[in-house]
């Protein structure tokens, strides 16, 4: 009988994660049952996600009798999404008072489990929550009030979704030069410009940036407002979607320039300084991206490591080769790394959202940017080998493979690119108090270990964070060299904390019953190049750049 391959196959997506489970026994154990129930309905949502592969979303721009209607109809799965994101509370969640500082924890244990699943909706569930964030903080009670209820409903007919435009042709990383301009028409202020990137245009409303009229240049001149999207008949507010983007990956999120043609806003706080005021935001949607690196990941080594059980070449299964184990193992080291980090964010967004101490501000202030630029490329990284060791099935576009490292290339572009981020964790640095704090954490969590298994891992971390801390403090009074050096230094914290929340955890997992993977992790990671410190010379940059 000829011979047909078996397609990898998803299990349970709580229980097959080697990381996720320890976690929560951890940190919030009662909501174990709640995640094992998710973990079925994310592998029924795979099935889902397969049969829906061909559909994006589509803009109707004119009705059959020549109205301008501009209208995006999103894929079935999208239309599913929202109301499994709602019902399962992936943003209402983080803002419910059961589970105290850890409802971030079990927030984004949810998205984690599922949001893989759901064709990049963490797209706007991130901006959704980063706007419910925002605005929370922004001292205009009004606003917190009448939308924050919205954004963080249970209920699928209640719960709107909230966008955040501040990218236009000027730049998306340097949002200083933005040329949206709000004019006030009586009290009511209008805004005029294009958004050349607007994720879920679909949303009900959006934060973004503009320049009130006679307002100076640059970034302090922008003022941050709130747009709804549309009036109550559903018609879209002097908004106009001149296209949607064709994209590398995330095809299904209806990514659009928009014209906004005296769309009328609500200035949120005061009339300038809007960037500083939508940080909150952009702390948020990196938590996110630092999430959503971590479980597109591991979605890509469930389906791997499936395939590589199922797969039999020259006489035996995938998994018992050698090279091809190897190969594997090494990718599990970088997801069990990524996945502390990115739940160490987590955890210190939620211990800031109830009281937090001024080291956790610090703190968060420097890792946030290092663990999105840091889970990032490990995403990228991942999907690219996972594909890799599918063989031709990874690049063939019916088996849903080629998706996931798509969808993974946008994690270090979106909300930041590594070299903006990398930047970023400098000015975060320069605020004083953030190297300190980076240096306790490290030291914290390595001065757990106790099993001499971890020496050498303990050994690496602190090494490699001495060196960065070293470096840094060196090059700080020569701009070039601090600015050409700034991602190797801030990859170099990032897996110097990675590695030591690994030490950490691994620890507590061989104290509690939940076993030596953990560790073999920790160890792994700890033969791979976590100090990265390095100055190429400048002359040579300039001959070669
Ligand atoms: C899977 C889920 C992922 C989420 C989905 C998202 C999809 C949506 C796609 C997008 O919308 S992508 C667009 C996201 N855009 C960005 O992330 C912008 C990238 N660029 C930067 O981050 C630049 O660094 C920045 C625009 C912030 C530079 O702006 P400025 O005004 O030139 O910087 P400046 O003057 O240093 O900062 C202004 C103030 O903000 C300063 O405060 P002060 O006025 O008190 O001195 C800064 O300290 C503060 N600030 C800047 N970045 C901050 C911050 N504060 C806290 N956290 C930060 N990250």
């Amino acid at each position: 009988m000829a011979f047909f391959q078996d397609p990898p196959r998803l299990g349970n997506q709580f229980d097959d994660d080697p990381l996720l489970p320890s976690w929560i026994a951890r940190h919030v154990p009662a909501v174990a049952d709640e995640l094992r129930g998710l973990g079925d309905v994310a592998v029924s949502f795979y099935g889902k996600q397969l049969a829906d592969r061909l559909n994006d979303p589509v803009l109707t721009q004119w009705d059959a009798w020549g109205h301008r209607i501009d209208r995006i109809d999103v894929s079935p799965l999208w239309v599913e999404a929202q109301v499994v994101a709602a019902k399962h509370g992936m943003v209402a969640a983080a803002y419910e008072k059961t589970h105290g500082a850890h409802a971030r924890t079990h927030q984004f244990a949810i998205v984690h489990v599922l949001g893989p699943s759901l064709d990049v909706y963490s797209c706007p569930l991130a901006m959704t929550d980063g706007a419910a964030r925002t605005l929370l903080g922004s001292g205009n009670q009004a606003l917190a009030d009448k939308f924050v209820p919205l954004l963080t409903s249970r209920d699928p007919a209640i719960m709107w979704t909230s966008g955040q435009w501040m990218t236009e042709r000027t730049g998306g990383s340097d949002v200083s030069q933005s040329e949206t301009v709000a004019k006030k028409d009586g009290d009511q202020w209008r805004l005029y410009g294009t958004k050349w990137f607007t994720s879920a245009t679909t949303s009900q409303m959006a934060l973004t940036l503009a320049r009130p009229e006679g307002n100076p240049d640059g970034s302090r001149g922008l003022a941050m407002f709130l747009v709804e999207l549309r009036d109550a008949t559903g018609q879209l507010q002097n908004i106009e979607v001149n296209r949607l983007k064709d994209k590398l990956g995330t095809r299904k999120v209806p990514t659009a320039e928009l014209t906004l043609a005296g769309t009328p806003a609500t200035l949120v706080g005061a009339p300038s300084d809007g960037v500083r005021q939508i940080t909150p935001m952009l702390s948020v949607t990196r938590t996110w991206n630092a999430v959503s690196a971590v479980s597109g990941m591991r979605r890509a080594l469930a389906l791997a490591g499936d395939f590589a059980r199922r797969r039999k070449v020259f006489g035996a299964l995938l998994v018992d080769k050698p090279l091809h184990a190897d190969t594997l193992a090494g990718l599990e080291a970088e997801y069990a790394g990524a996945f502390c980090l990115a739940f160490r964010a987590v955890s210190l967004l939620g211990a800031l959202e109830h009281g937090g101490t001024d080291q956790d501000e610090r703190l968060a202030r420097a890792l946030v940017p290092i663990a999105k630029l840091t889970t990032g490329k490990q995403a990228v990284a991942v999907a690219s080998e996972a594909l890799e060791s599918c063989g031709g099935a990874g690049y063939v576009e019916d088996t849903g493979l080629p998706a996931l490292l798509r969808d993974a290339q946008v994690l270090p572009i979106w909300e930041g690119t590594t070299n903006v981020l990398s930047i970023d964790t400098l000015r975060a640095l320069g605020k004083g108090g953030a190297l300190e704090a980076i240096s306790v954490e490290i030291e914290a969590n390595l001065g757990t270990a106790k099993d001499a298994g971890l020496a050498k891992p303990v050994e690496v971390a602190r090494a490699a964070a001495k060196h960065a801390i070293a470096w840094v403090s060196e090059a700080m009074t020569q701009p070039d060299r601090l600015e050409a050096g700034a991602r190797r230094f801030a990859m170099t914290l990032g897996r110097s904390l990675e590695l030591a929340l690994l030490v950490e955890h691994a620890q507590w997992c061989l104290d509690h019953g939940h076993g030596p993977r953990t560790a073999a992790a920790a160890r792994r990671f700890a033969r791979t190049a976590v100090d990265l410190i390095d100055d190429m010379p400048l002359d040579d940059t300039k001959l070669l750049a």
